[in-house]
């Protein structure tokens, strides 16, 4: 393992070492709420293979994002939404493994489907 890996923090969270609000798992993704959401519903879908942008990515653990992020779109009711990916500091990158933002537009809240988690 990678010294950025066994240092990442979405890497801790697929490893179960830092615990998230949990959305959606497989073999190859995982989904969970943000910790700083910009609405109610804000979600981060990300590859479990580490990699800081998306270039770095093999195609096929990329294949189940967009479904995904559609899934929790459609579960939280939006009907206006935003699918976010930054790559690199200078373009707002923070957290140095990939991930796909899901962010409902706050309008459309009442539409956040019953039992969709509270932030
Ligand atoms: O966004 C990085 C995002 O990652 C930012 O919206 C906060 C979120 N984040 C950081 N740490 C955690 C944990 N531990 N759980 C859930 N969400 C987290 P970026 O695109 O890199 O600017």
């Amino acid at each position: 393992m990678s010294s950025k890996m066994a240092s990442c923090i979405f890497c801790k969270i697929i490893k179960g070492e830092i615990p998230c609000f949990k959305l959606f798992e497989s073999e190859k993704t995982l989904a969970f709420l943000d910790v700083n959401p910009l609405s109610r519903g804000h979600a981060l879908v990300i590859p479990k293979f580490h990699g800081e942008k998306l270039a770095d990515i093999p195609d096929e653990d990329l294949s189940e994002i967009l479904p995904v992020a559609k899934k929790l779109i459609k579960a939280t009711g939006a009907v206006e939404y935003n699918i976010l990916q930054n790559n690199g500091t200078g373009a707002h990158q923070v957290v140095p493994h990939v991930h796909f933002h899901m962010i409902p537009k706050p309008n459309q809240q009442e539409g956040l489907g019953i039992g969709w988690p509270q932030q």
